[in-house]
């Protein structure tokens, strides 16, 4: 998708009021300075996924899924962000180690991008790998109704994949007429979130895409949805695990279910059947059954020289020095078992909790304390204390945590921005706090977000 100048030039006019960014000097857009790799609009869409209904998605760039946004390892990328929705929003690039000017979260980082402005988003993406994107405003109905994309981060060098494959999966909150459905309810909100009714991948149930025989493919999931678990399984054909979470592990790990909660990725390898008309099944686990996410099918000219998977480069991330790194305890608990609703139907914002405080919210001028202050430069060891019944995806801005270890399972260490905390799991993540700025530091269920699993720490 990226906008020639001269698609660029007939998209917007002179005279835009671009907001304020505290880093960067204003841009000026005229029509000599077209200075920009992509233009991303956030704009109501009515679009159909139940075939013969409408549904009132608000989606980026007039569909969806948007085209992903391609970067390249160790260079500077320039977006310009346009929000023609009714309502404020930003955009943060989840996984992205980038200044805290461009990371998104309103207040925090920037004023929110009011109707009808523009906000130039500027960064050089220090790692490779499959990232995404989305509002962090209204976060429930503005993920929900759809605004959410890939942002992928090509390697400094070619890896030299045959086929790329990214995989948006979203349940959408919508009814047999192709309305929405509420994105959420305080029963659910206070267990494991509201599921949409309708799965996708990619917008279309069930998809299939052609590949040629032979091909080394390369598929990038992404759970872009505001709740729901996926257990990504290839029970029939050989297939290995690259990367989890946007960075690559050591080596190739052979590929049996893995679990993503909302925001987290995965990266998948496989060398496609060597003759035509074949398929690969894509699996979704729920319990001991499977259901059918995509396929896959051998068609077209056929690749003869022998492919093999092979580990990713690994990413330039500072190395933990775990002699000398400080402990800090983080114990995301709920409030109670009764669901607590106000006067008014509404869940109750202060439910869920990280050592003992539920998230207050805030505004332009009042910015909660943070949940904790790090020095910049020292190494941090984060000890992450699920002690509810549900599962957490917890994420931390601007970051990526090396995980130690888990009191429930034994693994590599690898490298994430988001942690799948288990019921009664503790799990210990290392990082070096060498960004600074305040950092968002929440649960991506949405839900959990929106009633207390959520705060930032400052790094300075
Ligand atoms: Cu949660």
């Amino acid at each position: 998708m990226p906008i020639s100048r001269r698609a660029l030039l007939g998209g917007i006019g002179s005279g835009l009021a671009l907001a304020a960014c505290a880093r960067l000097p204003q841009m000026t857009l005229s029509n000599d300075h077209p200075h920009y790799d992509y233009v991303l609009t956030a704009e109501p869409a009515p679009i159909e996924l139940i075939p013969g209904t409408r549904t009132p998605a608000w989606c980026f760039n007039g569909g969806f899924p948007a085209a992903p946004i391609r970067a390249r390892q160790g260079r500077e990328i320039s977006i310009l962000f346009r929000n023609r929705l009714p309502e404020p929003t930003t955009i943060h690039w989840h996984g992205l180690r980038i200044p805290i000017e461009m990371d998104g979260v309103p207040f925090l980082s920037q004023p929110p991008v009011k109707p009808g402005e523009d906000f130039v988003y500027r960064f050089t993406p220090p790692d490779a790998g499959t990232f995404w994107y989305h509002p962090h405003v209204n976060s429930l109905e503005q993920l929900g109704r759809g605004l959410v994309g890939a942002i992928i981060v090509d390697e400094a060098e070619p890896v030299g994949f045959d086929q790329d494959v990214p995989l948006l999966l979203k349940n959408w909150h919508i009814q047999d007429d192709g309305g929405f459905a509420p994105f959420t309810s305080p029963r659910a909100a206070f267990r494991m979130g509201t599921a949409g009714a309708y799965e996708s991948v990619n917008g279309i149930q069930n998809p299939s895409y052609s590949v040629p025989p032979g091909a080394l493919v390369r598929l990038r999931f992404l759970n872009v949805d505001n709740t729901v678990m996926y257990k990504v399984a290839i029970p029939d054909h050989p297939a290995w695990i690259i990367a989890i979470d946007g960075s690559p592990v050591a080596k190739p790990i052979p590929l049996e279910q893995h679990e993503m909660g909302p925001g987290m990725r995965l990266d998948v390898a496989l060398v496609a059947p060597a003759a035509s008309g074949k398929t690969v099944s894509i699996k979704n686990a729920k319990g001991r059954l499977l259901f059918n996410l995509l396929e896959l099918k051998t068609a077209g000219e056929p690749i003869t020289s022998p492919r093999q998977v092979a580990a990713l480069p690994a990413n330039p991330l500072p190395k933990p020095d775990l002699a000398q790194a400080e402990v800090m305890n983080f114990v995301f608990e709920w409030e109670g078992a009764v669901t607590p609703v106000g006067a008014d139907g509404k869940p109750n914002h202060r439910f869920w909790t990280i050592n003992r405080r539920a998230w207050e919210g805030m505004s332009a001028t009042n910015i909660p304390q943070p949940l904790a202050t790090l020095e910049l430069g020292k190494t941090y060891i984060f000890r992450l204390k699920n002690v509810t019944p549900h599962s957490h995806p917890i994420h931390l801005h601007g970051f990526i945590w090396t995980v130690l270890g888990s009191n429930q399972k034994t693994f590599e260490t690898f490298h994430t921005d988001t942690v799948l905390l288990q019921k009664n799991e503790q799990v210990e993540v290392a990082f070096v706090a060498d960004n600074p700025g305040r950092w968002m530091y929440h649960c991506h269920v949405i839900e959990h977000m929106k009633t207390g699993l959520m705060g930032y720490i400052t790094v300075k």
